[in-house]
């Protein structure tokens, strides 16, 4: 089998009473959990910030969440503090069947560059090592499900079809922030990268 299932960021700060919920977030485990057991590879990604992460408002004086600021690498969303190492809000959701998983990969690690795709840190040039893992497993698709449809999950479907993979979203198992238009620009995005959007 030459597929693989990826899983993004499904941890509780993402999740209804986290730091930077996502609507109906934890809706999507059920389908997610199921999925697991679909795939012979699974692969889960967990973002993990330090506490002064530069992607959080509360850096940047005057800063609030969910304006933009530009960074040496481009324009950057700013957020809430969220994931941040080592706290409960990082921690994937309690019912996430993470056993099913054999790798985790853990991003936005380095205070200066947010990293919001799987496979590139938001520099779109630091690697993460996922798609060499892949490749090296004879990987051919990937499908992808998780949190936020238009942020984490856009971000690494679109890496992954520059890279060469057939990528999918089953959007079913995704749920979006959806930030001034932001879920549409990701669909649009998505098709035109040749991303495979299925229910
Ligand atoms: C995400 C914003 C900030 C995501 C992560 O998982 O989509 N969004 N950090
Ligand atoms: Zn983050």
């Amino acid at each position: 089998m030459t597929k693989a299932l990826i899983v993004i960021d499904v941890q509780n700060d993402f999740c209804p009473g986290g730091a930077l919920a996502v609507a109906g977030g934890d809706e999507i485990l059920p389908r997610v959990n199921v999925l697991m057991t679909e795939f012979d590879t699974v692969v889960l990604t967990q973002d993990w910030h330090p506490a002064d992460h530069s992607s959080f408002a509360s850096q940047h004086e005057g800063g609030a969440p969910f304006t933009q600021v530009h960074m040496d690498y481009g324009l950057q969303t700013l957020w809430p503090d969220h994931c941040v190492q080592g706290t409960k809000g990082a921690e994937f959701h309690p019912d996430l069947a993470v056993d099913r998983a054999q790798m985790i990969i853990r991003k936005g690690f380095r205070a200066g560059v947010d990293s919001y795709s799987a496979f590139f840190e938001n520099d779109h040039k630091t690697t993460t090592g996922l798609a060499g893992y892949l490749r090296d497993r004879g990987i051919e698709e990937l499908s992808f499900v998780g949190l936020a449809t238009d942020f984490c999950v856009a971000w690494s479907a679109l890496d992954a079809a520059k890279l060469g993979f057939k990528a999918t979203v089953l959007e079913g198992a995704c749920r979006a922030i959806d930030l001034d238009g932001s879920l549409a620009a990701a669909h649009e995005a998505m098709r035109a990268a040749g991303v495979k959007l299925e229910a």
